[in-house]
């Protein structure tokens, strides 16, 4: 096939499998939604709209199940021996019957998972313009939209020590290149945001690594990929992903907090926003509650990758996260503020090893879709019954009500008219108690 003609109905690869469709919850089909039900209204809003849910291309596409004791599993129909053009292009095909026929609206990709192998930055920056033009067709084809790009940092052998933190430039302008042509297709797809993991933005060893220099440097070409989304008219929001480390020791956008504090410091936290995942807040030692709780309350919360780990180890698992209660738990943080306004929940999550069947792939996808549907409606009972809120609101309505709270909080209050305020009234409060365990029974008692 000539470049440019794309068969968008080809022989499809997933033959035996309809239609993903809502079935509500006594349906015994194991491939139908029983509470994704992307018309239904809930908190004034379609459950799609909530949600913006998306497929990501790497972990569902690209990955063939080997790990570092083994090969691929998976034996994909659409994986080619080699990853050449014919593979890179079945792929894409396979890619967009799949996410037709789980009906979501959104997909994300690095440029290296659309792309055949290529091995030298000329060849990467063509073969994805060749590939955003196929992704644009596509796209017009099904409806598919897409929720955010990325530029793959980590994996080339020439990123070893970090692409915009790397010691050498050259490694570094490389990497500025390829951001700045992943944002250009990003553009020209309509993507909604654009993304930064800093893969290998870290460090193995202090021994080797200036990292002033390598912060500086970070910040500096940050504030220039915000200068070219003004330039090029990109109206999507930069997000960056925070992870604590892995495959670095130590990553520099270690958690929420840490990422805001260095946009701080640039200037850029009214530009960056975060791209929140679950098993990255685990191993940060935070819940995923506690990531979006922070981003919110800062002013940067942009978008969710949806997974989880594993209990028994600490491992980035990326599993599909079917824990309806720690999504809901992130979900009454999230609502309350507006909920996802560019962003979306995208599934950066993938199947086990053995789950050798492309139906396993629609497994994991129908599991997790409807996880968070469920979340959805269990947040939506919490927030609509309001007991949890008011307990709260009570709990520090001595900040809006007394005027001991008034005088603390007013202009001219120091240390000093504090103390001298205490002592003098003689004020010896006691504790009040929290309550965990009965707004923990509320909350279980509205999961659905
Ligand atoms: C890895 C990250 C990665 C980003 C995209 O842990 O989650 O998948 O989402 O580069
Ligand atoms: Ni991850
Ligand atoms: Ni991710």
């Amino acid at each position: 096939m000539a470049d440019g003609q794309i068969k968008v109905d080809g022989d499809p690869v997933f033959k035996g499998i309809d239609p993903i469709r809502f079935e509500g919850p006594d349906s015994e089909n194991p491939l139908a939604y029983r509470y994704y039900d992307k018309d239904q209204i809930v908190l004034g809003k379609r459950m799609e709209d909530h949600l913006r849910m998306a497929v990501c291309y790497w972990h569902t596409f690209c990955w063939d199940g080997f790990d570092v004791f083994g090969g691929g599993t998976f034996n994909r129909p659409w994986h080619g021996a080699v990853n050449d053009r014919a593979a890179a292009d079945a792929k894409m095909a396979a890619a967009f019957e799949f996410f037709s026929k789980l009906g979501l609206p959104y997909y994300c990709f690095h440029d290296v998972d659309v792309t055949e192998d290529s091995p030298t930055p000329d060849e990467l920056s063509s073969n994805l313009k060749r590939m955003g033009d196929r992704l644009a067709a596509y796209q017009d084809a099904t409806g598919i939209k897409l929720l955010w790009g990325t530029a793959n940092l980590f994996s080339n052998p020439r990123f070893g020590a970090g692409g915009l933190t790397n010691p050498n430039p050259e490694v570094a302008a490389v990497a500025v290149r390829q951001i700045r042509d992943c944002m250009e297709v990003t553009h020209a797809l309509g993507g909604e945001n654009y993304v930064l993991w800093g893969g290998r933005e870290g460090y193995d060893t202090l021994l080797n690594t200036d990292l002033d220099r390598e912060l500086g440097n970070f910040g500096r070409f940050l504030a220039m990929v915000v200068d070219h989304k003004h330039k090029i008219g990109f109206e999507g929001k930069i997000l960056i992903e925070p992870k604590p480390h892995e495959p670095m020791y130590h990553q520099y956008d270690f958690d929420s907090a840490t990422v805001y504090g260095f946009l701080k410091r640039f200037g850029l936290e009214d530009e960056v926003h975060v791209n929140i995942e679950p098993n990255h807040a685990t191993l940060a030692g935070h819940s995923f509650a506690h990531e979006i709780a922070t981003a919110v309350s800062l002013g940067i919360m942009g978008s969710i990758d949806i997974n989880c780990g594993n209990y028994q180890n600490g491992w980035d698992t990326d599993q599909f996260n079917l824990d309806i209660r720690d999504i809901t738990l992130a979900l009454i943080e999230l609502l309350p503020s507006g909920g996802l306004d560019t962003g979306g929940f995208n599934f950066d999550a993938k199947v086990r090893r053995q789950s050798s069947s492309v139906e396993d792939l629609f497994h994991a996808h129908v599991g997790g879709v409807d996880a968070l549907a469920r979340a959805l409606l269990s947040a939506a009972d919490i927030l609509e019954r309001g007991d949890i809120a008011k307990f709260k609101a009570d709990r520090y309505a001595g900040w809006e009500n007394s005027d001991l709270g008034k005088m603390m909080l007013s202009e001219g209050a120091s240390l000093e008219s504090i103390a001298d305020h205490a002592a003098k009234a003689g004020l010896s409060p006691s504790h009040a108690s929290g309550r965990q365990e009965m707004l923990e029974n509320l909350v279980n008692r509205s999961l659905k």
